[in-house]
This record gives C-alpha cells, structure tokens and sequence, in this order.
C-alpha cells in the first residue's frame, strides 16, 4: 500500500514525533514509520520511559537512531551547528541504510523530514537529511521545521536561518511552524511550545488518516498530489480541531487564523491543500473556508478534499504555499534588548 515515512532531526523534531506517535493512535499502525535521528543518547531514553510510563508496548513502527557517537558521546550538540553536521556526515551511510531497506519493504508515498531549527544536532542535518531521502531513496520529501522564539538570542536564530538556507539551496520549500507565533496568547514557553507542538501533531495526524483514507475522500486524493502545489519559498499550515459543532460554525475562521503556523505574505500566487474530516462536515463552510483562503492568500491553484468516516469532532486542515522567507513577521532576527537598540539608534 506505501504509507508515510516521518524522520526527525535532533531533540525538538523527536518530542514532536513522539509525541504525537503516543496521543495518536491512527499512527502506531504499520505502514507508516516514524524515525528519530539523534546525537543525543538520552533524549531517546526519555522517549523511551515515556512510551513506558504510558504503557505502549509496541511501537515497531517508531525508531531512534543514533549520529555522531564517536565524536559526541552520545550527548547533544550544544547548539553548535557544524557538529551536528559532522555528526550526520559520519553516520550518514548507516541512516540511509536504514531508510533504505525500510523503504524496499514497506514502498512509502512520500516523505516528511521534521526539525526545530535553532539547535545544533537538527538545524543543518535537516536539509541534508531531506536531500537524501529525494536522492538516494527517490522519495518526494516535504521538510517542516519551526524557527526559534527571537528572544532565544543570536546563536539559536542564525542556526535557523542558516538552516533555512540550506533547505532553499536544495530546491525544497518547508512548511514552518514560528514558535513565537504561540507567544500572543502566552508568556510562558512551556504553554507556548505546548500549543506549537499539538498542531504539528495533529497536522501529522490528518496526513496520516489522508493516506490511509484518501481512497474513500470526496474527490479521492492520493497524498502525491500534494506535492504539485509546493511553490517557493515556504508554506505555512493551520488546523482546527473542534468537538462542538456550533462553535466550530461561528469560530471557524478565528480558529483557522489563530493556529496560522507563521505570519508571512504570498509572494505572487499561493497554492493550497485543504482537508476537511469529520463524520459528517457542514458542507457550506467547505465553501466558505475555499472562498476565505483565495481572497485573504492570493491563493490561485487549490485542491479540497473532504473525509467522512468515523472521525472525532471537526477538522480542517491547510497547507499554503508561495508564501516569502524575507516576509516573515516578526523578521527572523534576535530580539534587541533596549540598551542594543539604543547603541544602534546612535551608531
Ligand atoms: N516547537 C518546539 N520547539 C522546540 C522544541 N524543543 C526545542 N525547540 C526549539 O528548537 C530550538 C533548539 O532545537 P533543539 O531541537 O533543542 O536542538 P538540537 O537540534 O537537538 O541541537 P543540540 O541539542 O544542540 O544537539 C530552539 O529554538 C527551541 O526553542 C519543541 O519540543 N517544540
Ligand atoms: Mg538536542
């Protein structure tokens, strides 16, 4: 059948994964695997405990890799990019290996690279990674990342944009996730990170329910066709989730908006997938959120598909592309204390 290959870089990308690997059951399912590549030795004992704690005995379908041993130790990278990198150069073979011969067995669809850029093990290892998989493994790849939190200072955020980079100059367009998106509403990064990591796991969710149902959609959707519409530089990606269906009528769009995963502009025409998945949706907010997407992004080309099976609550999914790196908002750069922003007032 083929279904999703997900390979994380580094710690954030790892709690995303397995976090959502844990909350979500529709994952521990066979065809899709999920594999968290590491320099650190104890983030994967953490996640370890953690499947313990929650009493998942089985998790085949979950795997942790080790990168750089020899020269790390098996700790992290300590936010030292070109360690990182040198740490997937070293061990580069054995995890292509790996992908490999999971790909022979199981012939996955496509493939999402996931890293918080910012650190040291995920912020270049993300491309290269990405790289691989489409060169060696022949498989279409969609990297997603988050950008750091611009107080976390010019060390965190010139990794990020370095990485960002590297992505670019490989010819591919991430859907981002901005982490200080999430400190409107909150200010602390506990709840902030929280609330960025639960939508990447549901989107991980959708796409996951949309391979293994896309058959039975309305239109039907294989999830390849996806990857006609990722247009440079970068995409973004909301979802909602909703139990209740009159709140889910009036606050659609507040919720859609909300959970935008970054505040860009569409550079000329965007493109966009969207998902709709319940047991029954509303078909005239199908409409709505269509027409509310190709006025507020410029979004030319669009492709809809709606789910009904026994699903829980109400979901939208989106992915935008087209939208500009430059434009990000706030720009990716350190957050200037006051007495840095008066020195440069005075230069
Ligand atoms: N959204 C989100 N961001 C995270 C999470 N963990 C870390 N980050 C952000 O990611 C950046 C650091 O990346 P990490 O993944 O911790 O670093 P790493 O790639 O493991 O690198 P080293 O630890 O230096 O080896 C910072 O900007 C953090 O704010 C997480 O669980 N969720
Ligand atoms: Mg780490």
């Amino acid at each position: 059948m083929g279904g999703i290959l997900f390979v994380s870089m580094g710690s954030g990308g790892e709690r995303i994964l397995s976090d959502a690997y844990m909350n979500f059951r529709n994952l521990r399912k066979g065809e899709n695997y999920f594999v968290a590549v590491n320099t650190s030795s104890k983030d994967h004992e953490r996640v370890e405990l953690e499947f313990k704690r929650r009493r998942i005995r089985r998790y085949d379908n979950f795997i942790t890799m080790i990168i750089g041993s020899e020269e790390l130790g098996g700790y992290g990278a300590g936010k030292d990019r070109k360690l990182g990198l040198s740490a997937y150069n070293a061990d580069r073979g054995k995890v292509l290996d790996e992908l490999s011969s999971l790909h022979k067995r199981q012939r996955f669809k496509i493939a999402f690279t996931l890293a918080t850029l910012g650190g040291g093990c995920g912020s270049l290892t993300l491309a290269e990674i990405s790289k691989d998989i489409r060169d060696e493994l022949g498989l279409r790849v969609i990297p997603i990342c988050t950008i750091p939190f611009r107080r976390e200072g010019a060390l965190l955020i010139d990794n990020a944009m370095e990485g960002l980079k590297e992505i670019s100059k490989s010819g591919l367009n991430p859907l981002i996730y901005d982490n200080e998106r999430m400190m409107r509403f909150s200010d602390s990064v506990k709840e902030g990170v929280e609330k960025v990591n639960r939508n990447i796991s549901l989107l991980i969710a959708n796409l996951v329910d949309l391979v293994d149902y896309g058959g039975f959609s309305n239109p039907p959707i294989d999830i390849i066709d996806v990857t006609r519409l990722i247009t440079p530089q970068c995409g973004a990606f909301s979802v909602v989730f909703e139990d209740n269906v009159k709140r889910f009528r009036n606050e659609w769009k507040k919720l859609l908006e909300f959970n935008l995963s970054l505040e860009s502009k569409t550079i000329e025409e965007a493109k966009a997938f969207v998902l709709f998945k319940s047991r029954m949706f509303p078909h005239s907010i199908t409409e709505d959120v269509i027409s509310y997407l190709r006025s507020k992004y410029k979004v030319k080309e669009l492709i809809p598909t709606t789910l009904e099976n026994n699903f829980a609550g109400y979901n939208i999914m989106v992915m935008i592309w087209g939208l500009g790196i430059d434009y990000i908002k706030p720009k990716l750069e350190p957050k200037k204390g006051l007495s840095e922003k008066v020195s440069s007032i005075f230069k």
